[in-house]
């Protein structure tokens, strides 16, 4: 009987699916599992972090060790909430801010290898939970099912671990899985011990298969290393990203389906900020990208009008620039457009070839703000090229003699060392720009960057041009107006002495003594809403390695950013340091030093702080 061999068949096939499904299923559950650690940790009563309390001995990760309830929640852009699958991550959070020397020895080598805090992010879940930065309307935005798939490349040099994988996690976890082709991660030969090898292990053991490792032979620089990714790459989009980041709810959708409406589309998140020092992930506002003639990126405000009403929110607001590091561009079109200038070396400057490119060859450049990448900003880049040469400089040469016309004497201007500097052959790249027969740079300016101040302007041009830019609403986050919420002396406990600086309230640099307590401006603090200490509103207070200093303000947090209790007795705590401020002996001109904040005496660690 046919119909009943047709039953069995089925039947059976049924099975052989559901075992299936269930193995996949059992499989990806154990895709994060554990999470290999590069060192130990332990909690040490004796050396903690003045604002925590700990129970007695080593207590396990279930019991609380955080005991004010405000604590906890400014401590939670930080240290991400409890929930996700690491299973250190509780541990983790628990002991988010306990310091020894082993400790501070970690992340010094981390500062000097990757210039922000691995200590924290080793500290972080791999999955942890970062705020939905996104604008309300968002959520309501319904995107197509069918969607063009991406191959998302990163390139990394001497990328840390943990943070590496911190980005992978979070594309794997906010990724539609059919949107996902392939993440293709391209080693520009780090020369960490090891980091390959316990990528490709931590990949493998944790069949993370869509992620494809590979090394090119030499170290290429990171406009290589994306050509040497792209041309592997199967996806009908490419997204290009940092390799440290991580990706927020929806960033992928709106990138894709704009790319879907005009192959021609290229579209950027808006970047995010996770702090370098603390990791703590925070929105952007609106900005866009632009230059000056140096040809170094800048963000600015936008156009007057482009935010008039609630949808302009989350509408593709156009750029004349990108940042570089954070952009999805149609394979095809990517192609057919030159790819990258393959002649530039290890870094800068391909942002604003590309930028050019696409605007002056037909196509556009626009930023998504339904779609948020946090990335993390760091002072200094830690790594320089091989041969010393200022890759900065030569490429943007590159850029200036191919693609700016006479405009390049601006650039050339500026830059008086650049005038017999070597930038290689750029033939083919002028051959490129005749073939796709593209705008000239006179008009990218008029019509794509009316808004850039040339240098021959007069004071009438200029204002109309600094007028057709929003200037206060939304200001970008390294023009913001300071806010002060307090204003205050700092006492040593037991004493009458408080903290002055030792040379003028001017002088950048100086460092800060014990002087006895007077009301004037030497000595008079200023609190802001991002906590910072602003002696006399004008230097702010700044961690060292050993002893704070007084330093411009840089609105970045971290090593200028200081807690304390506020009223008798309280540590003054550094964020970005891990330790507190201090004094070795209670006396007049005693330095002020950075010490661990639970040192015993002779340290003296408690300050009154008095309004
Ligand atoms: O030799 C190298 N090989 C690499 O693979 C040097 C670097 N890299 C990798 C590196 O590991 C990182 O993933 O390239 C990436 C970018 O280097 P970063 O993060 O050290 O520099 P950055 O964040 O300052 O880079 C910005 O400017 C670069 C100019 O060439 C690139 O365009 C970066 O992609 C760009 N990053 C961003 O746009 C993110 C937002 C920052 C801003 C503004
Ligand atoms: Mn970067």
């Amino acid at each position: 009987n046919k119909s009943f061999l047709y039953g069995i068949c089925f039947a059976s096939l049924t099975w052989v699916v559901s075992l299936y499904l269930f193995f996949q299923l059992t499989k990806s559950k154990s895709t994060f599992t554990k999470v290999p650690t590069p060192h130990s940790w332990s909690v040490k009563n004796n050396i903690v972090d003045p604002f925590l309390k700990y129970t007695k001995n080593n207590a396990g990760p279930s019991q609380t060790y955080v005991n004010s309830p405000e604590l906890v929640k400014k401590l939670q852009p930080v240290f991400g909430s409890s929930k996700g699958s690491d299973p250190y991550e509780e541990e983790l959070a628990n002991l988010g801010l306990v310091r020894d020397n082993n400790d501070l020895k970690i992340k010094d080598e981390g500062y000097k290898m990757h210039a922000y805090n691995v200590l924290i992010s080793n500290r972080l879940s791999l999955n942890r939970d970062i705020p939905d930065t996104r604008n309300k309307l968002c959520r309501k935005i319904k995107y197509e099912q069918k969607l063009p798939n991406a191959s998302i490349i990163i390139c990394f040099y001497n990328e840390h671990f943990h943070t590496l994988l911190r980005t992978i996690h979070s594309i794997l976890n906010r990724t539609p899985a059919h949107l996902l082709e392939e993440i293709i991660l391209v080693n520009d030969q780090s020369d960490i011990p090891y980091l390959h090898q316990d990528l490709d292990e931590y990949f493998k053991k944790n069949s993370l298969t869509k992620v494809r490792l590979f090394k090119p032979e030499k170290r290429e620089g990171l406009i290589r290393a994306r050509l040497f990714g792209a041309r592997r790459a199967q996806g009908k989009v490419l997204v290009f990203l940092d390799s440290h980041v991580e990706v927020n709810v929806g960033w992928i959708e709106p990138l894709l389906s704009r790319i879907k409406e005009k192959q021609s589309n290229v579209v950027m998140p808006i970047i995010d900020i996770i702090k370098a020092d603390t990791f703590a992930y925070s929105s952007s506002p609106l900005v866009r990208g632009g230059f000056n003639w140096g040809l170094h990126f800048k963000w600015e405000n936008l156009p007057k009008g482009t935010l008039k009403r609630k949808e302009d929110f989350v509408k593709p607001i156009k750029s004349p620039t990108m940042a570089g590091g954070l952009f999805a561009i149609d394979r095809g079109y990517f192609i057919d457009m030159g790819e990258y200038d393959a002649g530039m070396n290890i870094w800068g400057g391909e942002n604003l070839e590309i930028s050019f490119r696409i605007w002056m060859c037909g196509g556009s450049i626009e930023i998504m703000p339904c779609s948020r990448v946090g990335h993390v900003f760091r002072s200094r880049r830690p790594y320089n090229s091989p041969d010393g040469q200022d890759t900065m400089l030569f490429n943007s040469l590159r850029v200036a003699y191919v693609w700016m016309d006479d405009y390049k004497e601006h650039f050339l201007n500026q830059r008086k060392d650049a005038k017999n500097v070597d930038y290689g052959d750029i033939s083919s790249r002028l051959q490129l720009r005749k073939e796709l027969k593209c705008h000239d740079f006179d008009w990218y300016l008029k019509n794509v960057y009316p808004e850039l101040p040339l240098p021959t302007d007069d004071e009438e041009q200029l204002k109309k041009r600094w007028s057709a830019i929003e200037q206060d609403k939304y200001q970008p986050w390294h023009s913001r107006r300071r806010n002060y919420v307090a204003q205050y002396q700092i006492k040593l406990a037991g004493t009458d002495l408080c903290i002055q600086t030792a040379k003028d309230v001017r002088t950048k640099g100086s460092g800060l003594v014990l002087r006895p307590c007077k009301k004037s401006k030497n000595q008079t603090w200023y609190e802001t809403d991002k906590n910072e200490l602003v002696l006399a509103q004008l230097l702010c207070l700044q961690a060292g390695k050993t002893s704070p200093i007084l330093y411009k303000c840089h609105e970045m947090g971290g090593d200028q950013e200081w807690r304390h209790k506020g009223g008798q007795k309280s540590p003054i705590y550094n964020l970005a340091a891990g330790t507190c401020l201090g004094v070795n002996k209670k006396a007049v001109n005693a330095t002020v030093v950075m010490k661990l904040c639970g040192d015993p005496e002779p340290s003296f660690l408690n300050w009154d702080i008095i309004v």
